[in-house]
């Protein structure tokens, strides 16, 4: 460094420091300290330095994060002190006698005024186990589990991970530490990563651990780079230090205090009822975490009794794993039905040997479209992988090919449409097959007519999905007109139908004339058009007339309408069945105001989006959404930076986390209410 100017290596130490200091807020603490245009600028200016002079460029540069030249192997690494994994609990009385051992061991008394033994309770992380040894608080070797004697140098490909800190900061940084957690990919992530595979007609990973898996193998450290991971330390190996903690909670403090990023919902508890009550919270949340677990790691908290407590073969006798249900199974492909949608979609719908997983029984799920059969090369008869996680529905993650029935019948994508026999058709580029006979197909108007009723269409009480087949099947009404023609008597002999809800039902119909011009727009079920492009409408045009009117280039000029959704819009209106059908609607008496544009024009709220979340006690939650958009405010179902304002209810949970993280303001149900008070 002899010919490098001082004031360069200042500079330079210094950026180095800025870099990981925001680096830290950004992935450890979810708190960016700085605009990501000014981290790239400090980025920018750290890899001038480094092209000029490149025997500056350290192990903990922030530049190293990228990924570096690809390896021919990996080399192997012996652990000094073994990687243990964890003996599992699947039920209550598991756990209680792991804690009726630890207890016989220590020679202390589960009587009931006995002190308890202190345990940490940690989410299991499903993702890779890693270790990561510092040296003089700088990372120098990251490393597989293997079989927990021997495992491989990843060391390139733990430096691109954002969370892992390249160099320690805070007090009393030890001579040495071995650092031992989980990588993993949270679902986002993984989700991406699935989608962009299936983009480019790759094979998709079954679940976010087999991608974590799969990124950190990669000999090319660039291609991890591009990986979401994150890490969560959880324990040390090797530790040398002057100050040594007593406990593992003060131990998992000292890691955070170093950088690392513990799990959030780490918790110490005395005594395993207290567990037990930690593991009925956590598997309630389970659903709304935006990354895996498999279940909750119980430690015992003193390390002195850990110590004393010591191992057996593999697993320490100190801690047990105690599972959730899984996430994953197998089961069997008995039948793919084809479903018609309101637009006239054609879905293949797997119907599955029923099976729990994820606490729930699944029998059925979506099969997407001809290209996901093509891509899983699934069959009738296969044996599948159904994975469930967080709340979204039941995929097919795989097919378990070795099991395949020599039966297996291949999957034959209808060219007619099951319900009227038109033919299905497929536009060029598009993932989705159509039935292509429109309101000639009786499974397209019970779909369209059932969209016209729901709650925040029309709002038919009453009119349920099994009536509207019933009346559609009867040849009682074809259309969503008709309804306005339905009389009482017609509906009292039908089944199950009591001459009051009759009555019933005919009031409602009729109380429904009575909508807004945004609500109809929604009900007419356009293509793409939803109940906030439905809201924008009404807003831009003010009147039926005038969006029938609308042209591409009319409907373009409106900020939140792109071209897909205009075209859809302006075929619409160009059909004369919908117009028609459109009047007759009118003629029946299907009336709302036209939406002044004057009075538009002051809408306080517009440009702005809102997120509602939680649950609200004082109003519904479409009456809130209702409110927000007659203010202007386009309402969304998901956080993000640009998010104006959150709405947080009791019971809020991970879009809270975040709008708090994003530093998007947030105010509870009574401040809304007085908020919207102002506005009247
Ligand atoms: C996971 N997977 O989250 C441990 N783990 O501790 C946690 N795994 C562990 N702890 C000792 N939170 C061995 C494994």
């Amino acid at each position: 460094m002899a010919n490098i100017p001082e004031h360069v290596l200042q500079q330079y130490e210094r950026l180095k420091d800025e870099l990981n200091y925001n680096n830290h807020r950004y992935y450890v603490l979810d708190d960016p300290s700085i605009p990501d245009i000014e981290y790239d600028r400090q980025m920018r200016l750290l890899q001038t330095l480094e092209d000029e002079y490149p025997s500056l460029i350290t192990a903990d540069s922030p530049s190293q994060r990228v990924g570096g030249e690809a390896l021919v192997a990996f080399e192997q690494v012996r652990h000094d002190v073994a990687m243990l994994s964890l003996e599992n609990a699947f039920s209550s009385e598991e756990l209680e006698s792991f804690e009726r051992k630890i207890s016989d061991r220590l020679n202390y008394s589960l009587s009931q005024d006995a002190p308890l033994i202190d345990y940490v309770c940690e989410p299991k992380l499903d993702g890779v186990a890693v270790s990561l040894l510092y040296q003089s608080g700088v990372l120098v070797r990251g490393a597989t589990r293997g079989d927990g004697t021997v495992g491989e140098d990843i060391t390139n490909n733990v430096r691109t991970i954002k969370s892992i800190p390249l160099k320690l900061h805070g007090d009393n940084i030890p001579e040495l530490l071995e650092v031992r957690g989980e990588i993993y990919l949270p679902h986002a992530g993984f989700d991406a990563l699935n989608a962009a595979a299936v983009a480019a007609g790759e094979k998709t990973f079954v679940n976010p651990r087999n991608a974590a898996a799969g990124s950190l193998r990669q000999l090319d450290s660039k291609i991890t780079a591009g990986r979401p991971l994150e890490m969560c330390a959880y324990s040390v190996g090797q530790f040398q230090s002057d100050a040594a903690p007593e406990t593992h909670f003060q131990m998992l403090e000292s890691l955070a205090s170093w950088g690392f990023k513990i799990n959030e919902h780490v918790e110490r508890v005395s005594g395993i009822a207290a567990c037990e009550e930690y593991y009925s919270r956590m598997a309630q949340r389970r659903d709304s975490l935006n990354y895996d677990i498999d279940g909750i790691v119980y430690k015992v908290d003193v390390l002195k009794l850990q110590q004393r407590l010591g191992f057996v073969a593999k697993a320490p006798r100190w801690a047990i794993a105690r599972k959730f249900p899984a996430q994953e199974e197998i089961t069997r492909l008995l039948d793919v039905e084809f479903q018609v949608g309101r637009t006239g979609a054609v879905t293949p719908v797997a119907r599955l040997e029923p099976v729990f997983v994820g606490g729930v029984t699944v029998s059925n799920a979506t099969l997407h479209n001809a290209d996901e059969i093509e891509r899983l090369g699934i069959c009738i008869g296969d044996s599948v992988i159904i994975r469930r996680a967080g709340d979204v529905i039941p995929q097919i993650a795989k097919v378990v090919l070795e099991r395949r029935p020599a039966d297996a019948q291949e999957i034959v994508f209808p060219e007619h449409c099951p319900v009227c026999q038109s033919p299905v058709k497929r536009t060029e580029g598009e993932a989705v097959a159509r039935c292509s006979g429109g309101l000639f197909c009786g499974a397209q108007i019970k779909q369209a007519i059932k969209h016209f009723a729901s709650r925040k269409a029309m709002d038919i009480d009453g009119l349920g999905d099994k009536l509207v087949d019933l009346l559609v099947d009867q040849e009682i009404i074809f259309s969503v007109a008709d309804l306005y023609e339905i009389k009482a008597e017609q509906l009292a002999g039908l089944e199950r139908m009591a001459e009051k809800s009759a009555a019933n039902l005919v009031a409602a119909i009729e109380s429904s004339k009575q909508t807004s011009l945004a609500k109809f727009l929604y009900s007419l079920g356009i293509r793409e058009v939803g109940e906030t492009t439905g809201q924008t409408l009404a807003n831009s045009f003010g009147s039926i007339e005038a969006v029938i009117l609308a042209s591409t280039e009319q409907l373009l000029e409106v900020e939140e309408i792109g071209p897909v959704v205009a075209k859809h819009i302006v075929n619409f209106f160009r059909n004369p069945d919908n117009l028609s059908i459109i009047q007759a609607l009118r003629d029946a008496g299907v009336t709302w105001p036209d939406v002044d544009q004057r009075a538009q024009a002051s809408q306080p709220l517009k440009g702005q989006t809102w997120v509602l979340t939680g649950s609200l006690d004082i109003m519904s939650r479409a009456e809130a959404k209702d409110r927000l958009q007659a203010l202007g405010a386009k309402v969304s179902g998901s956080v993000s930076a640009k998010t104006s304002q959150v709405v947080a209810g009791p019971g809020a949970g991970s879009k809270l986390s975040k709008a708090e993280s994003l530093q998007v303001p947030v105010m509870d149900e009574a401040q809304f209410v007085e908020f919207l008070a102002t506005q009247d």
